[in-house]
């Protein structure tokens, strides 16, 4: 029997206030017998679970639809209004024309459509005094480091002092009556909020409304707040935070990027049980004062002085005659959505593994692992006693704290006791990076329970598990995740810690695949790339970093292709055809201002701004070695060309698919007489320029294989080392494994000497550094202008060993997304087991092996509804099962062909197992 399981809408199961107007359902199938296949499907939205279940004044029924498919299906029914919930479940019918059980009923919700839907206006907060600003002296000065970045880094945290505000609260009471049915808020801020009504918090996110280019596009979030309300007298509460809208961003120290005053628009409806109607928005009625935040700001951290609370000031009944009214900005609802995706969510708690006692009151926390988030403190104390939490992801060589990689972010909370017992505090708009805390001025001894690890990040579901018979190896992989899991807050950043923390479009690009490999990232990147289409210049730049702060018309090679890349590598891993019909017009306007000033194929021209070549990263962090910039630009001019001509193709446009396909070869002809002499040299003769043209389809096919024999040399000249950058990085093991020497990609794998990704292991890394000499035995710390230890760029490696080592890939056309998938793996008996699990959208594939004295065996298991074309890697005259490979017949397996050295068949959803011996 099939079951219908994991129903989503848009990504999101069971989504509250979304604004898509045709929303898309998703849905997978379960069953134990081999081969189950979908021939069609019936879907049924109403109104209420009860006409659901009756089946009657249906909104509507897509009747039986003879189709295969399970994901993206749009809704088709008539509009939906604003505030409208919809139910719906789904039939199936399998490969025999069994009609499976309706699904359990899902709904999805909407939020607010119109702009007059909008009732509540913008609460403007008068400037509330300036913060005292009361911090321990810390910055310590140390040799080698340029002297005028640190004075600039004190001076920016002096002017933050100078200048830092205290958090406004503002509240409203308000009447409920008898007989309410349900309520929502809708709620927003310039700056970020945190709402609470009847002093209950509302929600469980963070950060909100997230970071978007606030002047093109501000997110509102819808809340079921029913629970929380009382007949009688209620009250709302906001506290304002700066946040992104004004808090210190970037090296540059950068304050008020989006404007000056915070800001907040709420709007919560009631509904009655008679269909009435009442609503209390956020107007001139009401007040504002400051209570314990001193400040709070994502770089420099948060000071909370618990003595300044204002007990009851978010409940009904509070004394609010000193609170200041409120000023009114008439609202323009236009730049208003709805959230897509899930807000930052507490993920996990750590507890210390370590604390040591540096000096009477002084302690270092170490949590074993490199984190993002903030840490739960519990104290008791006397009134006034201010606990002081430093943060940093290394120790020096004397064991105390390292913390001048952070440069401009102070990343300290402080919190202040108002005494008379147990106090808990976790900050409001702050996170940090890091592994270690410092804390001092703490009464009493600190030990595990007063002190914990919160981790966030914006949900994004783990699909994949990685496990082999490495030690190391699993480090790796667990480093990677983390790298992920740190640094996928609202945007995709290059780093959690440092005074950074930017949607760097380079590392976005290099990593994305191996992000879709570990997690559910699709929600989160189509957000994204809905603020890097934003982000484009009116000529037609994309910039390097978005939501772009630091110099909007910049696109680097290589970082503003990830407008490319990033939505095709979606499309490849969800399938997600209307999301590149959206970025199309910013896909082609990329390509075509890049093509108008370099109609030569050579991408010189717009390559970095004002062409001071400032912006011209080339192959970014390499390690002794040189690319030429020119190569790294024009193979991602080729590249992105390739990629346009496909995405063009899956869109329909065969016309531009033609032209973009011209342009690459156009492209190819001139990367070629430019970079790649007749003895398969690329220019530069370094790893990354290797495997740049051979993956992006550059190198002339004759030349591939001594092309591949020069990556290899240059390798083994290198002693067994890389010398990839960000930009070549990811690219490396597959174009090794691709060109026939799987044995050089598990040779750099799993080597752990200097420079490898072994080598930060060996080291205690716990996530990914961003370089590869962040720290060596020789000579210690790299400049702390720029060393991240929790960077995910090169754990870009993670796609090779979802996509290779074990080799769990999708086809690409017609459809993409693991419905028919590609099942490949590349073993090597340096490695002797493998495991890796990843869960598609269409279900769980799972591709297992292991070398056993003298088989070899490889488990799978794919999910109903998708086939895969399988490759078992055997030698010729090996045996599979015991018999030839041609013969080979088993329950959902069908041959097709032998290849050199694998056998290829076909195979339907199941579990298999296959043992090859010689
Ligand atoms: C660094 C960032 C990022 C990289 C750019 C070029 O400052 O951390 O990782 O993409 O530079």
């Amino acid at each position: 029997m099939t079951r219908i399981v994991a129903l989503r809408c848009e990504y999101a199961q069971n989504p509250l206030g979304i604004d898509c107007e045709y929303p898309r359902f998703y849905w997978r199938l379960e069953s134990s017998q081999r081969g189950t296949r979908q021939s069609a499907y019936q879907i049924l939205v109403a109104s209420s679970p009860e006409a659901l279940a009756e089946r009657t004044s249906l909104l509507w029924d897509s009747g039986k639809v003879h189709s295969e498919h399970s994901t993206h299906i749009a809704y088709a029914g008539p509009s939906l209004q604003s505030r409208q919930r919809v139910w719906w479940q789904v039939r199936i019918w399998d490969e025999q024309g069994q009609i499976s059980d309706y699904s359990e009923p899902a709904w999805w919700e909407m939020g607010l459509l119109q702009r007059d839907d909008w009732r509540g206006q913008w609460m403007v907060v008068p400037e509330p005094e300036q913060a005292a600003a009361h911090f321990s002296p810390h910055l310590a000065q140390q040799s080698g480091v340029l002297a005028e970045e640190i004075e600039r880094w004190q001076y920016i945290q002096a002017e933050f002092d100078e200048k830092a505000r205290p958090c406004p609260m503002v509240r409203k009471e308000f009447r409920v009556g008898a007989g309410l049915k349900q309520a929502r808020v809708y709620a927003t801020a310039r700056g970020l909020y945190l709402l609470s009504l009847n002093g209950q918090r509302v929600g469980d996110d963070y950060f909100r409304p997230g970071w978007t280019d606030y002047h093109q596009r501000l997110q509102y979030q819808t809340y079921d707040v029913t629970s929380l309300l009382v007949p009688g007298e209620n009250a709302l509460g906001v506290i304002l935070g700066d946040g992104w809208y004004r808090g210190v961003m970037s090296w540059l120290g950068q304050r008020n990027f989006y404007g000056q005053a915070v800001q907040a628009l709420v709007q919560l409806e009631l509904e009655y049980s008679d269909g009435s109607r009442e609503v209390v928005v956020s107007d001139e009625s009401w007040k504002t004062a400051t209570g314990a935040l001193q400040y709070s700001d994502m770089l420099m951290g948060e000071a909370y002085d618990a003595r300044l609370e204002q007990p009851g000031w978010n409940q009904a009944g509070f004394d609010e005659a000193h609170w200041q009214a409120v000023t009114i900005q008439p609202l323009d609802a236009t730049l208003l959505v709805a959230q897509y995706g899930p807000g930052v969510q507490k993920v996990a708690e750590l507890t210390p593994q370590q604390i040591r006692e540096l000096q009477p009151g002084t302690y270092l926390v170490d949590l074993g692992q490199n984190m993002v988030g903030w840490m739960r403190l519990r104290v008791t104390g006397p009134a006034g006693t201010t606990v002081q939490l430093r943060f940093g992801e290394m120790l020096q060589s004397d064991g105390t704290l390292y913390t001048e990689n952070l440069r401009t972010a102070r990343a300290t909370d402080l919190y202040t006791l108002k005494g008379g017992g147990e106090e808990v505090y976790e900050p409001h708009f702050t996170f940090h990076g890091f592994r270690y805390v410092e804390v001092t001025g703490y009464p009493g001894q600190l030990t595990n329970e007063h002190i914990t690890g919160i981790v966030v990040q914006t949900p994004t579901p783990p699909t994949g598990s990685l496990l082999s018979s490495n030690a190391m190896l699993n480090q790796l992989v667990h480093n990677i995740e983390w790298g992920q899991r740190g640094n996928f807050l609202e945007v995709p950043t290059d780093c959690p810690q440092r005074d950074e923390r930017l949607g760097w479009m380079g590392d976005a690009q290099i990593f994305a695949r191996t992000a879709t490999y570990n997690a559910d990232v699709a929600a989160f990147f189509t957000r994204w790339l809905s603020d890097v289409a934003d982000a484009q210049s009116p000529e037609g730049w994309l910039p390097n970093i978005v939501p772009s702060i630091i110099d909007p018309k910049a696109g680097a090679p290589a970082w503003a292709d990830a407008g490319i890349i990033v939505p095709w590598t979606l499309y490849l891993a969800y399938g997600d055809t209307r999301l590149l019909a959206r970025q199309y017009t910013s896909m082609t306007r990329w390509l075509e201002f890049l093509v108008e000033a370099n109609p030569d194929g050579r991408w010189r021209k717009r390559r970095n701004g004002g062409g001071e070549g400032q912006w011209d990263f080339g192959d970014w962090l390499s390690i002794e070695a040189e690319t030429p910039k020119d190569v790294v630009a024009d193979a991602f001019f080729a590249h992105s060309a390739a990629l346009l001509a496909k995405i063009a193709r899956v869109l329909g446009r065969e016309d531009d698919a033609m032209r973009y396909d011209k342009l690459f070869a156009r492209i190819q002809t001139a990367f070629q007489t430019s970079h790649i002499t007749s003895d398969g040299r690329v220019a530069g003769e370094t790893q990354t320029g290797y495997v740049l043209a051979l993956r992006f389809g550059l190198m002339p096919e004759a030349l591939r294989p001594i092309a591949a024999q020069h990556l290899v040399e240059d390798i083994q000249r290198r002693g067994g080392h890389l010398s990839t950058g960000f930009v070549g990085v990811a690219h490396l093991l597959p174009a090794l494994t691709e060109n026939g020497r799987v044995d050089v990609a598990y040779q750099l794998l799993l080597k752990d000497t200097f420079p490898s990704w072994g080598y930060s292991i060996r080291h205690g890394a716990t996530t990914i550094w961003e370089r590869w000499d962040g720290w060596t035995a020789e000579k210690g710390f790299q400049t702390p202008l720029m060393n991240s230890f929790n960077h995910y760029s090169f754990g870009s490696v993670g796609e090779w060993l979802y996509r290779y080592a074990a080799g769990i890939e999708t086809q690409e056309m017609p459809e993409a997304a693991f419905k028919q998938s590609i099942l490949r793996p590349f073993p090597d008996p340096s490695l002797q087991r493998l495991r890796a699990v990843y869960d598609s959208i269409h279900g769980r594939i799972v591709s297992a092996w292991a070398y056993e004295e003298s088989t070899f065996t490889w488990q799978i298991e794919l999910p109903p509804n998708t086939t895969a074309a399988v490759y078992v890697p055997a030698a010729p005259g090996a045996l599979i099962n015991g018999q030839e490979a041609q013969v080979l017949r088993e329950e959902g397996i069908t041959f097709v062909r032998r290849e050199e050295n694998a056998a290829v068949y076909t195979v339907q959803a199941g579990h298999y197992q296959f043992m090859v011996s010689m």
